[in-house]
């Protein structure tokens, strides 16, 4: 026989294609000129220039047609929408809080939040920051503290749950500063920027006993919740028979709210909420809201936006669904460490990522070793991927020091529902070949730095 026989049985995605939009391919001179009017950052490139977009997972989503067939029965009223009391029963079936404020995506979600319970002097621990979230607590007057435990800082380390809270860490803090200084611990499922790692219920469960003796909330960056909730399925025992569904609700039961961009989990291209039980919290935010995204019942999104994320909230906990999902990242990943690419272990739920310091490690992080090798992919195959490493850190607020993360990655993203696996065959081999020539590859210097989340809009020049 050729081929050896398959050791597994394979999974499919669980659908169908009924509508195709056209890729373009494109020369290698056409991408170093788009590259280069760019600055080097695949923020800025125009999409018609990428051929296979993996910069985020966030709001590429292709919706179903259950969903589309929902945005026709948008009731786009400015007051009461129909799809807004949708949204909320199926947020309080699923998520199983109380309350519920939609807005415009994740990050309206966390002003917000950030705004009614972060006093100036205030501290907010964290399982890693991510972006947007630490903004909006700097803007409060709060200062970021990462209590992850010391693996999520490891591309190596095999941790099943790389996610979570080092409560050694927590508690050294709540001694520190004192329990009052401390409004909420925000604690995300499935941590973007240690590389898609998730936390695991035992993790959360002691989270909460702890910060409860304390009258300290968690506040669950619900994201990519059901990404976890599937971690936790596959890897934490006593949940092997449990439905991806009862633990989700499971995970959102030891906290107290949650703040949520749908552009990922719920499978629709905008869209957010604010989820909270507390009825005092639900006013200040039922009120603040209509000042920065809409009134209370739409928060800056359209009926049918509603609509299609309540469907989509129906559609993210199936089990085939969420399986070809995971199921995808995963050969990806599996392809890159046959070859021996360095890569972020173990494979995380929404993208892979790339051990940048690793693969570029005569490029010292001064010159920027995952946005140049973000770039190189780009010019190699016109795949867009992402940086994860000093540019997205930032600046550290009080001093205006570059901040220096452990981890220097390049995020290859996967969009649910869009790409086969042909597209991940492609991107690993070109990811393979800027691999084997990256001897040749020189760093970058930033040449225009923004203020706020510097990484969207930053410059840079070859050296
Ligand atoms: O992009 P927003 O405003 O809908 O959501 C902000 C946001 C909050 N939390 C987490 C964990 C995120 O990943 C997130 C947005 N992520 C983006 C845009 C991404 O590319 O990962």
């Amino acid at each position: 026989m050729k081929y050896p026989k398959p050791t597994r049985r394979s999974w499919a995605e669980p659908f169908k294609i009924k509508v195709v939009e056209p890729l373009k391919t494109t020369t290698r001179q056409h991408r170093m000129a788009a590259i280069e009017e760019a600055g080097y950052n695949t923020f800025l490139l125009r999409s018609e220039d990428v051929y296979i977009d993996l910069l985020t997972d966030s709001g590429t989503n292709a919706m179903s047609d259950y969903q589309w067939a929902g945005m026709m029965l948008g009731d786009e009223a400015y007051a009461g929408s129909k799809n807004f009391y949708y949204l909320e029963s199926n947020m309080q079936k699923y998520y199983g809080y109380k309350y519920l404020v939609p807005t415009h995506q994740g990050r309206g979600a966390e002003h917000i939040i950030s705004q009614i319970l972060i006093r100036p002097g205030d501290y907010v621990p964290g399982n890693m920051y991510f972006t947007t979230t630490r903004e909006h607590q700097e803007r409060a007057g709060g200062m970021f503290v990462d209590v992850i435990i010391d693996e999520a800082h490891d591309p190596e380390s095999l941790h099943p749950f790389k996610g979570n809270v080092d409560l050694q860490k927590l508690e050294d803090l709540i001694k520190k500063v004192g329990a009052k200084k401390i409004p909420y611990i925000s604690v995300a499922a499935t941590v973007n920027m240690a590389g898609g790692q998730p936390v695991s219920m035992e993790n959360l469960k002691a989270v909460r006993k702890l910060t409860a003796k304390h009258g300290i909330r968690v506040i669950l960056d619900a994201t990519r919740a059901v990404e976890n909730a599937y971690f936790v399925k596959m890897r934490e025992k006593g949940y092997e028979k449990k439905s991806v569904a009862a633990i989700l609700k499971e995970m959102c039961s030891y906290t107290d709210g949650a703040t949520m961009s749908g552009k990922k989990d719920l499978l629709v291209n905008i869209g957010g909420f604010l989820a909270i039980n507390d009825r005092d919290v639900f006013d200040e935010a039922r009120n603040m809201v209509v000042v920065f995204e809409g009134l209370h019942t739409y928060g800056g999104l359209a009926g049918r936006d509603m609509e299609a994320m309540a469907r989509g909230m129906e559609e993210m906990t199936k089990e085939d669904y969420i399986r070809s999902r995971i199921g995808q990242v995963e050969y990806l990943g599996q392809k890159l460490l046959d070859w021996d690419v360095p890569i972020v272990k173990p494979i995380g739920g929404h993208a892979v990522f790339l051990d940048a310091k690793k693969i570029l490690e005569h490029i010292p992080q001064e010159k920027y070793p995952a946005q140049t090798l973000a770039a190189e992919i780009y010019l190699d195959s016109g795949v867009r991927t992402m940086e994860r490493g000093i540019v997205s850190a930032g600046r550290d607020p009080k001093t205006g020091e570059n901040r220096r993360p452990k981890l220097e990655l390049v995020r290859v993203t996967i969009p649910r529902r869009v790409y086969t696996q042909a597209h991940m065959d492609v991107t690993a081999e070109s990811i393979l070949e800027v691999y084997e020539n990256r001897k040749k590859v020189k760093g970058l210097k930033m040449v225009y730095e923004p203020k706020h989340l510097r990484f969207f809009q930053a410059r840079f020049k070859r050296i």
